[in-house]
């Protein structure tokens, strides 16, 4: 028996998801949900044997009766847990996905770069027809600083060692990274952030992780500090940072994610020079490469075997 599959998100194109599928599991029974009934894939709700999800309308996953596991279309599981009638003996299993991790680690070590080399000072430089070289910085001196270790900022910190920069990150558990100075836990997270230039969030939102960006924890950034977020909106306390742009504390702020996306258009962060924006692409999930994820989870669960990288709903993540 091949399993029914049941593909929903309301902003995702469901047809490169579709082709993966049949490609890679043969007759497997690929269904697309939609909120509208005359366009409603699903059929028999007893039929569905996994789910295929980004920001799920709430209730949805709990009128599935078979549900044998959930799959997160994104790394983040935070749109999950928005659902109220989330169902509790269901597996819920967060995306790794080779294509999104890499792309992470581009984005990282492209941003860090650019702070690092003043690229946006020369792009000022050029706007206004200026000829200038201002000193340059050694990358053995320059301490990056990653908030959350995992799959995505693991693999961010693992690649910019060899660039010869001093890396640490910031975790719950201590890591054994070649080359990255591992701190974690709450008591860590000032001394982390004492010696960090170059700030890039990736955590997981979760109650924990929330606000975590704030007044406080920039402050025990350095003078001229830089951030990087590419994790989700809900990290940061938008008002604490524009007042730390704003004193000069904080150099620049490159923002991927945001309380409210798209960002509305009176956000004063449109207008601040020191902030750049980017529409939430840091990494985006790769039709082909996820399939290749979500066939590997339903053929273990078909064989029996527990599903990977299954979330703990206890720290939601
Ligand atoms: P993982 O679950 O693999 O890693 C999470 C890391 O955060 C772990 O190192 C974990 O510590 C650490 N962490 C979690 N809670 C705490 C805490 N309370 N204190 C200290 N450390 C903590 O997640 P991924 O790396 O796969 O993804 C990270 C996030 O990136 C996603 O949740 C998502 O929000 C975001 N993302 C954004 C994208 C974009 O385009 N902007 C694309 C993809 C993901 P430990 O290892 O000890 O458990
Ligand atoms: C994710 C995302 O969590 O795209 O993967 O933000």
């Amino acid at each position: 028996m091949t399993p029914t599959v049941l593909f929903m998100a309301a902003e995702g194109k469901p047809d490169p998801w579709r082709d993966a599928f049949l490609a890679q599991m043969p007759g497997v029974d690929f269904r697309v949900w939609n909120p509208d009934p005359e366009k409603d894939q699903t059929g028999d709700k007893s039929e569905i044997d996994y789910a295929i999800v980004w920001k799920p309308a709430a209730g949805v996953l709990a009128s599935l009766p078979n549900l044998k596991a959930v799959f997160s279309m994104g790394a983040g599981v935070d749109h999950l847990f928005g659902d109220p009638e989330l169902p509790k003996d269901v597996p819920l299993v967060r995306l790794v996905d080779r294509c999104l991790t890499q792309g992470m680690s581009e984005y990282v070590i492209y941003w860090v770069i650019h702070y690092h080399r003043k690229m946006g000072v020369y792009a000022k430089f050029r706007a206004d027809n200026v000829w200038k070289r201002m000193r340059q910085a050694d990358a053995e001196q320059r301490r990056v600083g990653i908030l959350g270790l995992g799959e995505l900022g693991g693999d961010a910190a693992t690649k910019l060692v060899p660039l010869h920069y001093q890396v640490a990150g910031w975790s719950r558990s201590k890591k054994e990274i070649p080359g990255v100075e591992s701190f974690h836990g709450e008591d860590q997270l000032i001394p982390f952030l004492n010696r960090t230039e170059i700030l890039v969030c990736l955590l997981p939102l979760t109650p924990d992780t929330t606000g975590i960006i704030n007044k406080d924890t920039l402050a025990a950034l350095p003078e001229g500090a830089f951030i990087i977020n590419c994790a989700r909106g809900g990290h940061v306390v938008d008002d604490d940072l524009l007042a730390a742009l704003d004193s000069g504390h904080i150099e620049g702020a490159t923002l991927d994610v945001f309380h409210t996306e798209p960002l509305p258009a009176d956000h004063p962060y449109w207008s601040h020079p020191k902030v750049t924006i980017t529409p939430h692409m840091a990494s985006l999930t790769v039709p082909n490469s996820s399939t290749e994820w979500y066939v590997k989870n339903i053929e273990r669960m078909e064989r029996g075997e527990a599903p990977l990288n299954t979330v703990d709903r206890g720290t939601r993540y």
